[in-house]
C-alpha cells in the first residue's frame, strides 16, 4: 500500500471510529440502558476491522474465504452493531431499535437474530477464544485464507477457560488466530488490579506460545498497522494484540470511571456526551435527533 494510501486508510479510520462513538451515545440513550464504557474504549479496534483489515463482505455472508470476528466480550455490541450498520449489514435505521423487544440488536449478540454477521451469540464472558480456535481449524481444514479475530475485555482475561483456549491456540499453532485485548484496567467492580491481577499479561501470553504487540488502542495508524502486520505474518504462533484502552473515551465523565462499564444514559447526559466527542464527519448523523429520555 503506498503512504499516500496508507494515510487516507488511518484517517477513514479515525472519522469511522468517531462515528462509532456518536452512534454507541445515540443506541444506548435511545435504549435507556447499556454498556457504554467498554464500547467506546474499543471504537478503534471495530473501525480498523471492519473499515480496512478484514475481508469481508455484506453482501456475501456466505464467502467461505472471509475473515472472521468473534466479539467475546459481548456486552460492548452496541460498537459492534454500528461498524455492521455503517458497513451496510443492516439499515442504519435499526441501531435505533437496540435493546428493544423484539429487536434483532438485543443488549448482547444473538447469531439466530443476526446470522449473515454475528459468528456467535455472546455474553456469559471467556468462551470467544475457544469459538475463534474451531473456526481456526475449520479453516485450516478447508484451506481458506481465513483470518479469526476475537475480542476480548481485560477482566474477560480472568476466565479460566481463556487459558485453555490460549494454550489450545499454541499447540495446534493456530496461526490464523488474532486475539485483541482491551486493556482499560477496569471491570464491572473497580480495577482490575483490586479483583484479579493479570499482569504481566504480555510475558504470560509470550510463556504461552504466542506472539505479542503492546499499542495504544486510540491510534487509529497503530491498530491498522499492527493488525495488518498481524494478517500477512509468517510467524506460526498464535497473535495476541494488547491494546491500551481507555474505558468511557472520548467523553470526559466517562474516561476511567468503571461506573460507566454499564448503566442508564439520560438524554442530557446524552447529549454532552455527543457535544464532547464533537459532530459527525464521515456518515449522516440522524440518530441524535432519536435521543429520548
Ligand atoms: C462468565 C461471566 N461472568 C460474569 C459476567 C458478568 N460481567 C459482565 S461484564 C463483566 C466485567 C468484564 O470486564 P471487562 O472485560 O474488563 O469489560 P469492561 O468493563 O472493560 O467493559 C462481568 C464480570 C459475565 N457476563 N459472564
Amino acid at each position: 500500500m503506498s503512504t499516500q494510501l496508507q494515510a487516507a486508510v488511518n484517517e477513514q479510520t479515525a472519522d469511522f471510529a468517531h462515528q462509532i462513538r456518536r452512534d454507541i451515545i445515540c443506541a444506548i440513550a435511545n435504549a435507556g440502558t447499556g454498556h457504554p464504557g467498554g464500547a467506546l474504549g474499543a471504537a478503534e479496534i471495530f473501525a480498523a476491522l471492519y473499515g480496512s483489515v478484514m475481508n469481508h463482505h455484506p453482501d456475501r455472508p456466505d464467502d467461505p474465504n472471509r475473515d472472521r470476528f468473534i466479539l467475546s466480550n459481548g456486552h460492548i455490541c452496541a460498537g459492534l452493531y454500528s461498524a455492521l450498520a455503517r458497513t451496510g449489514y443492516f439499515p442504519v435505521e435499526q441501531l435505533k431499535t437496540f435493546r428493544k423487544i423484539n429487536s434483532h440488536l438485543q443488549g448482547h449478540p444473538a447469531r439466530v437474530h443476526l446470522p449473515q454477521c454475528v459468528e456467535t451469540s455472546s455474553g456469559p464472558l471467556g468462551q470467544g477464544v475457544s469459538v475463534a480456535n474451531g473456526l481456526a481449524l475449520a479453516a485450516r481444514l478447508n484451506n481458506a485464507p481465513s483470518q479469526i479475530f476475537c475480542l476480548v475485555g481485560d477482566g474477560e482475561m480472568q476466565e479460566g477457560q481463556i487459558w485453555e483456549a490460549l494454550m489450545t491456540a499454541a499447540h495446534y499453532k493456530l496461526s490464523n488466530v488474532t486475539l485483541l485485548i482491551s486493556y482499560n484496567g477496569l471491570q464491572i467492580d473497580g480495577k482490575i488490579d483490586d479483583v484479579m491481577n493479570i499482569d504481566p499479561l504480555a510475558e504470560k501470553l509470550q510463556s504461552f506460545g504466542w506472539s505479542v504487540a503492546d499499542i495504544d488502542g486510540h491510534d487509529a495508524a497503530a491498530v491498522v498497522h499492527t493488525l495488518q502486520g498481524t494478517k500477512k505474518s509468517q510467524d506460526a504462533r498464535p497473535k495476541a494484540v494488547i491494546l491500551r484502552t481507555a474505558m468511557g473515551k472520548g467523553v470526559p465523565y466517562m474516561e476511567h470511571q468503571a461506573a460507566w462499564h454499564g448503566g442508564k444514559l439520560s438524554q442530557e447526559q446524552a447529549r454532552e456526551a455527543l457535544d464532547a466527542l464533537g459532530p459527525a464527519k464521515q456518515y449522516t448523523d440522524f440518530l441524535e435527533l432519536e435521543v429520548t429520555a
